[in-house]
Protein backbone atom coordinates (compact mmCIF):
# COMPACT_ATOMS: atom_id res chain seq x y z
CA UNK A 1 0.00 0.00 0.00
CA UNK A 2 1.55 3.36 -1.33
CA UNK A 3 1.26 5.51 1.64
CA UNK A 4 0.55 8.65 -0.41
CA UNK A 5 0.35 10.97 2.98
CA UNK A 6 3.84 10.83 3.34
CA UNK A 7 4.57 13.26 0.90
CA UNK A 8 1.98 15.78 1.04
CA UNK A 9 1.93 16.16 4.98
CA UNK A 10 2.17 19.76 6.50
CA UNK A 11 2.63 20.13 10.10
CA UNK A 12 -0.46 21.38 10.70
CA UNK A 13 -1.79 17.24 8.90
CA UNK A 14 -0.38 15.50 10.97
CA UNK A 15 -1.11 16.56 14.48
CA UNK A 16 -4.46 17.27 16.48
CA UNK A 17 -5.51 21.17 16.22
CA UNK A 18 -4.75 21.74 20.14
CA UNK A 19 -1.26 20.47 19.55
CA UNK A 20 -0.37 22.47 16.29
CA UNK A 21 -1.72 25.75 18.33
CA UNK A 22 0.61 24.55 21.33
CA UNK A 23 3.70 23.60 18.85
CA UNK A 24 2.72 27.61 17.12
CA UNK A 25 2.70 29.12 19.99
CA UNK A 26 6.58 26.80 20.96
CA UNK A 27 7.65 27.99 17.58
CA UNK A 28 6.60 31.64 17.66
CA UNK A 29 8.64 31.81 20.97
CA UNK A 30 11.67 30.19 19.80
CA UNK A 31 14.62 32.47 18.08
CA UNK A 32 14.23 32.97 14.75
CA UNK A 33 15.66 30.89 11.39
CA UNK A 34 14.83 27.28 12.88
CA UNK A 35 11.39 27.44 11.86
CA UNK A 36 10.49 24.26 9.90
CA UNK A 37 13.92 22.44 10.72
CA UNK A 38 13.36 22.69 14.27
CA UNK A 39 9.36 21.10 13.98
CA UNK A 40 10.53 17.44 13.95
CA UNK A 41 12.27 17.70 17.39
CA UNK A 42 8.94 18.71 19.39
CA UNK A 43 7.15 15.60 20.78
CA UNK A 44 3.44 15.94 21.09
CA UNK A 45 1.67 14.05 23.75
CA UNK A 46 1.89 10.98 22.14
CA UNK A 47 5.66 10.54 21.45
CA UNK A 48 5.96 11.97 25.21
CA UNK A 49 3.96 8.89 26.16
CA UNK A 50 6.46 6.30 23.75
CA UNK A 51 3.98 6.17 21.44
CA UNK A 52 4.07 6.91 17.52
CA UNK A 53 1.47 7.88 15.29
CA UNK A 54 2.54 5.65 13.00
CA UNK A 55 -1.05 4.99 10.96
CA UNK A 56 -2.05 1.20 10.66
CA UNK A 57 -2.33 0.05 6.63
CA UNK A 58 -5.05 0.34 4.05
CA UNK A 59 -5.92 -3.15 4.99
CA UNK A 60 -5.92 -3.15 8.52
CA UNK A 61 -7.88 -0.52 9.24
CA UNK A 62 -11.01 -1.39 6.49
CA UNK A 63 -10.79 -5.22 6.90
CA UNK A 64 -10.95 -5.68 10.60
CA UNK A 65 -14.24 -3.50 11.76
CA UNK A 66 -16.74 -2.97 14.06
CA UNK A 67 -20.10 -2.45 12.35
CA UNK A 68 -23.06 -4.31 13.88
CA UNK A 69 -25.29 -3.31 11.55
CA UNK A 70 -23.32 -5.90 9.07
CA UNK A 71 -22.47 -8.42 11.53
CA UNK A 72 -20.45 -8.93 14.84
CA UNK A 73 -17.38 -10.32 13.00
CA UNK A 74 -14.66 -8.30 12.30
CA UNK A 75 -14.39 -9.21 8.79
CA UNK A 76 -18.36 -8.88 8.44
CA UNK A 77 -18.13 -5.40 7.31
CA UNK A 78 -15.40 -5.58 4.45
CA UNK A 79 -17.66 -8.75 3.37
CA UNK A 80 -21.25 -7.58 3.46
CA UNK A 81 -21.18 -3.37 3.67
CA UNK A 82 -20.01 -3.09 -0.18
CA UNK A 83 -23.56 -3.21 -1.66
CA UNK A 84 -24.57 -0.11 0.85
CA UNK A 85 -26.15 2.48 -1.02
CA UNK A 86 -24.36 5.56 0.24
CA UNK A 87 -25.22 8.43 -2.48
CA UNK A 88 -27.72 9.95 -2.64
CA UNK A 89 -26.89 10.54 1.07
CA UNK A 90 -28.82 13.58 3.14
CA UNK A 91 -28.35 14.44 6.90
CA UNK A 92 -31.61 15.53 9.04
CA UNK A 93 -30.24 18.66 11.18
CA UNK A 94 -33.13 19.53 13.73
CA UNK A 95 -34.35 19.84 17.38
CA UNK A 96 -32.51 22.97 19.22
CA UNK A 97 -31.24 24.82 15.84
CA UNK A 98 -32.20 27.37 13.93
CA UNK A 99 -32.14 26.36 10.44
CA UNK A 100 -33.42 22.97 10.70
CA UNK A 101 -33.49 20.52 7.78
CA UNK A 102 -32.35 18.11 5.41
CA UNK A 103 -28.78 18.51 4.32
CA UNK A 104 -27.95 17.14 1.21
CA UNK A 105 -24.47 15.48 1.93
CA UNK A 106 -22.66 17.39 -1.32
CA UNK A 107 -24.36 20.98 -0.19
CA UNK A 108 -22.53 20.34 3.38
CA UNK A 109 -19.18 19.34 1.64
CA UNK A 110 -18.88 22.45 -0.65
CA UNK A 111 -18.95 24.33 2.63
CA UNK A 112 -16.73 22.14 4.64
CA UNK A 113 -12.63 22.36 4.59
CA UNK A 114 -11.43 18.85 4.33
CA UNK A 115 -8.55 18.23 6.70
CA UNK A 116 -6.41 15.38 7.54
CA UNK A 117 -6.43 14.37 11.48
CA UNK A 118 -4.04 10.98 12.37
CA UNK A 119 -6.25 10.03 15.58
CA UNK A 120 -5.80 6.76 18.17
CA UNK A 121 -8.49 4.53 17.59
CA UNK A 122 -9.32 2.43 20.97
CA UNK A 123 -12.06 -0.07 20.75
CA UNK A 124 -13.91 -0.31 24.57
CA UNK A 125 -12.76 -4.42 23.89
CA UNK A 126 -8.66 -3.22 24.21
CA UNK A 127 -7.90 -3.23 20.30
CA UNK A 128 -6.30 0.14 18.96
CA UNK A 129 -5.28 1.35 15.95
CA UNK A 130 -4.05 4.42 14.57
CA UNK A 131 -6.42 6.14 11.40
CA UNK A 132 -5.30 9.00 9.30
CA UNK A 133 -8.98 10.57 8.81
CA UNK A 134 -9.58 12.99 6.19
CA UNK A 135 -12.77 14.98 7.39
CA UNK A 136 -14.08 18.21 9.11
CA UNK A 137 -14.78 19.81 12.55
CA UNK A 138 -18.05 19.28 14.01
CA UNK A 139 -18.24 22.37 15.17
CA UNK A 140 -18.32 23.68 11.72
CA UNK A 141 -21.33 21.84 10.73
CA UNK A 142 -23.18 22.48 13.61
CA UNK A 143 -22.34 26.08 13.13
CA UNK A 144 -24.24 26.01 9.73
CA UNK A 145 -27.25 24.76 11.00
CA UNK A 146 -26.77 27.68 13.68
CA UNK A 147 -26.93 26.07 17.76
CA UNK A 148 -30.04 26.99 20.07
CA UNK A 149 -29.19 28.56 23.05
CA UNK A 150 -30.86 25.69 25.32
CA UNK A 151 -29.17 23.79 23.52
CA UNK A 152 -26.49 20.88 25.94
CA UNK A 153 -26.24 17.78 24.20
CA UNK A 154 -26.40 16.64 20.08
CA UNK A 155 -27.75 13.25 19.89
CA UNK A 156 -26.18 11.18 16.64
CA UNK A 157 -28.27 8.24 14.61
CA UNK A 158 -26.80 5.69 12.04
CA UNK A 159 -29.22 4.40 8.71
CA UNK A 160 -31.90 2.21 9.58
CA UNK A 161 -32.26 -0.30 6.40
CA UNK A 162 -32.74 -3.80 7.08
CA UNK A 163 -32.36 -4.56 3.22
CA UNK A 164 -29.20 -3.44 2.63
CA UNK A 165 -27.82 -3.86 6.70
CA UNK A 166 -28.20 -7.24 7.71
CA UNK A 167 -27.09 -7.15 10.96
CA UNK A 168 -30.41 -4.96 11.56
CA UNK A 169 -32.70 -7.85 11.10
CA UNK A 170 -30.92 -9.61 14.05
CA UNK A 171 -31.98 -7.75 17.60
CA UNK A 172 -28.28 -7.71 18.90
CA UNK A 173 -28.80 -3.98 19.23
CA UNK A 174 -31.90 -1.72 18.96
CA UNK A 175 -31.79 0.06 15.79
CA UNK A 176 -31.04 2.29 14.46
CA UNK A 177 -27.92 2.82 16.31
CA UNK A 178 -27.93 5.80 18.58
CA UNK A 179 -24.98 8.18 20.31
CA UNK A 180 -24.81 11.27 22.30
CA UNK A 181 -22.09 13.85 23.03
CA UNK A 182 -22.19 16.59 25.63
CA UNK A 183 -22.59 19.94 23.36
CA UNK A 184 -18.83 20.86 24.71
CA UNK A 185 -17.51 17.66 23.62
CA UNK A 186 -19.31 18.03 20.16
CA UNK A 187 -17.69 21.62 19.86
CA UNK A 188 -14.20 20.47 20.70
CA UNK A 189 -11.78 21.03 18.01
CA UNK A 190 -10.55 17.43 17.86
CA UNK A 191 -14.08 16.38 17.04
CA UNK A 192 -14.59 15.29 13.63
CA UNK A 193 -16.81 13.95 10.99
CA UNK A 194 -15.15 11.76 8.70
CA UNK A 195 -15.14 11.74 4.70
CA UNK A 196 -12.74 9.47 4.13
CA UNK A 197 -9.54 8.16 4.98
CA UNK A 198 -5.91 7.82 3.59
CA UNK A 199 -7.25 10.38 1.07
CA UNK A 200 -9.43 8.22 -0.48
CA UNK A 201 -13.48 8.06 0.16
CA UNK A 202 -14.27 6.24 3.45
CA UNK A 203 -15.00 2.76 2.83
CA UNK A 204 -18.61 1.34 3.81
CA UNK A 205 -17.62 -0.16 6.59
CA UNK A 206 -15.76 2.61 8.40
CA UNK A 207 -19.02 4.54 8.17
CA UNK A 208 -19.77 5.95 4.55
CA UNK A 209 -20.49 8.55 3.63
CA UNK A 210 -20.07 10.31 7.29
CA UNK A 211 -18.84 9.32 10.61
CA UNK A 212 -18.15 10.72 13.65
CA UNK A 213 -14.85 10.76 15.34
CA UNK A 214 -14.30 11.60 18.76
CA UNK A 215 -10.73 10.20 19.48
CA UNK A 216 -10.53 10.45 23.36
CA UNK A 217 -14.01 8.34 23.87
CA UNK A 218 -14.24 4.57 23.17
CA UNK A 219 -14.87 3.32 19.46
CA UNK A 220 -18.23 2.81 19.64
CA UNK A 221 -18.78 6.78 20.45
CA UNK A 222 -17.58 7.29 17.23
CA UNK A 223 -21.22 6.20 14.92
CA UNK A 224 -21.15 5.45 11.24
CA UNK A 225 -23.07 6.31 8.45
CA UNK A 226 -25.01 9.43 10.09
CA UNK A 227 -28.09 10.38 9.08
CA UNK A 228 -29.78 12.48 11.54
CA UNK A 229 -28.03 15.22 14.21
CA UNK A 230 -30.09 16.24 16.84
CA UNK A 231 -29.40 19.50 19.52
CA UNK A 232 -31.20 18.43 22.63
CA UNK A 233 -31.83 19.94 25.99
CA UNK A 234 -31.85 16.09 27.96
CA UNK A 235 -29.38 13.72 27.70
CA UNK A 236 -29.69 11.38 24.54
CA UNK A 237 -29.83 7.22 24.83
CA UNK A 238 -26.78 5.80 23.14
CA UNK A 239 -26.93 2.21 21.89
CA UNK A 240 -24.35 0.25 24.09
CA UNK A 241 -25.77 2.07 27.31
CA UNK A 242 -29.46 0.82 26.76
CA UNK A 243 -27.91 -2.56 25.85
CA UNK A 244 -25.94 -2.89 29.11
CA UNK A 245 -26.06 0.37 31.06
CA UNK A 246 -23.91 -1.40 33.96
CA UNK A 247 -20.63 -1.73 31.25
CA UNK A 248 -21.24 1.01 29.00
CA UNK A 249 -22.27 4.66 30.25
CA UNK A 250 -23.07 7.60 28.52
CA UNK A 251 -19.64 9.41 28.73
CA UNK A 252 -17.14 6.23 27.84
CA UNK A 253 -13.66 8.26 28.07
CA UNK A 254 -10.65 5.93 27.52
CA UNK A 255 -9.32 5.96 31.25
CA UNK A 256 -6.89 3.24 32.08
CA UNK A 257 -7.75 3.72 35.51
CA UNK A 258 -11.29 2.52 34.96
CA UNK A 259 -11.77 -1.60 34.32
CA UNK A 260 -14.85 -2.90 32.14
CA UNK A 261 -16.62 -5.00 34.52
CA UNK A 262 -14.83 -7.58 32.83
CA UNK A 263 -11.80 -6.99 31.79
CA UNK A 264 -8.99 -4.39 32.60
CA UNK A 265 -9.02 -1.37 30.16
CA UNK A 266 -5.27 -0.71 31.51
CA UNK A 267 -3.64 -2.10 27.82
CA UNK A 268 -4.74 -2.25 24.85
CA UNK A 269 -3.57 -4.53 21.58
CA UNK A 270 -2.45 -2.74 18.62
CA UNK A 271 -3.98 -4.17 15.50
CA UNK A 272 -1.20 -5.64 13.19
CA UNK A 273 1.32 -5.32 15.98
CA UNK A 274 2.32 -9.03 15.08
CA UNK A 275 1.37 -12.37 16.87
CA UNK A 276 4.47 -11.98 19.32
CA UNK A 277 3.97 -7.83 19.95
CA UNK A 278 3.59 -6.76 23.64
CA UNK A 279 0.38 -4.60 24.75
CA UNK A 280 0.80 -1.11 25.33
CA UNK A 281 -0.30 1.06 27.98
CA UNK A 282 -3.94 2.86 27.51
CA UNK A 283 -3.27 6.26 27.69
CA UNK A 284 -5.31 8.69 30.00
CA UNK A 285 -8.30 10.25 27.27
CA UNK A 286 -6.27 7.91 24.66
CA UNK A 287 -3.28 10.69 24.70
CA UNK A 288 -5.57 13.86 24.32
CA UNK A 289 -5.70 14.52 27.69
CA UNK A 290 -3.99 17.81 27.60
CA UNK A 291 -6.80 18.66 25.02
CA UNK A 292 -9.60 17.60 27.07
CA UNK A 293 -8.97 17.03 30.58
CA UNK A 294 -10.50 20.37 31.28
CA UNK A 295 -14.05 19.51 29.92
CA UNK A 296 -14.32 16.78 33.11
CA UNK A 297 -12.75 19.24 35.51
CA UNK A 298 -14.74 18.70 39.15
CA UNK A 299 -16.10 15.48 37.64
CA UNK A 300 -15.64 11.67 39.19
CA UNK A 301 -14.81 9.67 36.05
CA UNK A 302 -15.21 6.79 37.75
CA UNK A 303 -18.99 7.39 38.04
CA UNK A 304 -19.42 9.29 35.26
CA UNK A 305 -18.12 6.19 33.16
N1 LIG B 1 -23.50 2.57 13.46
C1 LIG B 1 -22.45 1.99 14.07
N2 LIG B 1 -21.39 2.74 14.39
C2 LIG B 1 -20.32 2.18 15.01
C3 LIG B 1 -20.34 0.79 15.35
C4 LIG B 1 -21.47 0.03 14.99
O1 LIG B 1 -21.58 -1.18 15.25
N3 LIG B 1 -22.51 0.65 14.34
N4 LIG B 1 -19.25 0.24 16.01
C5 LIG B 1 -18.43 1.18 16.81
C6 LIG B 1 -17.22 0.58 17.35
S1 LIG B 1 -17.44 -0.52 18.63
C7 LIG B 1 -15.98 0.92 16.93
S2 LIG B 1 -14.59 0.33 17.74
C8 LIG B 1 -15.79 1.79 15.75
C9 LIG B 1 -14.92 1.07 14.75
O2 LIG B 1 -14.61 1.92 13.66
P1 LIG B 1 -13.77 1.36 12.44
O3 LIG B 1 -14.42 0.10 11.98
O4 LIG B 1 -13.80 2.43 11.41
O5 LIG B 1 -12.39 1.09 12.96
O6 LIG B 1 -17.02 2.14 15.13
C10 LIG B 1 -18.06 2.44 16.02
N5 LIG B 1 -19.23 2.95 15.29
MO1 LIG C 1 -15.44 -0.66 19.70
Amino acid sequence: MAHRWTNDLTEADVTPHGVWLNRRQIMAGLAGGIAGAGLAALAGPAAAAGDDLEPNSWKEITSYNNFYEFGTGKSDPSERAGSLTTSPWSVRIDGLVERPGDYALGDILSKMTIERRIYRLRCVEAWSMVVPWDGFELADLLGMAGVKAGAKYVAFETLLRPEEMPGQRYPVLEWPYVEGLRLDEAMHPLTIMATGLYGKPLPNQNGAPLRLVVPWKYGFKSIKSVVRITLTSDQPPTSWNKANPREYGFYSNVNPNVDHPRWSQATERRVGGGLFSRRQPTLMFNGYEREVASLYEGMDLAKYY
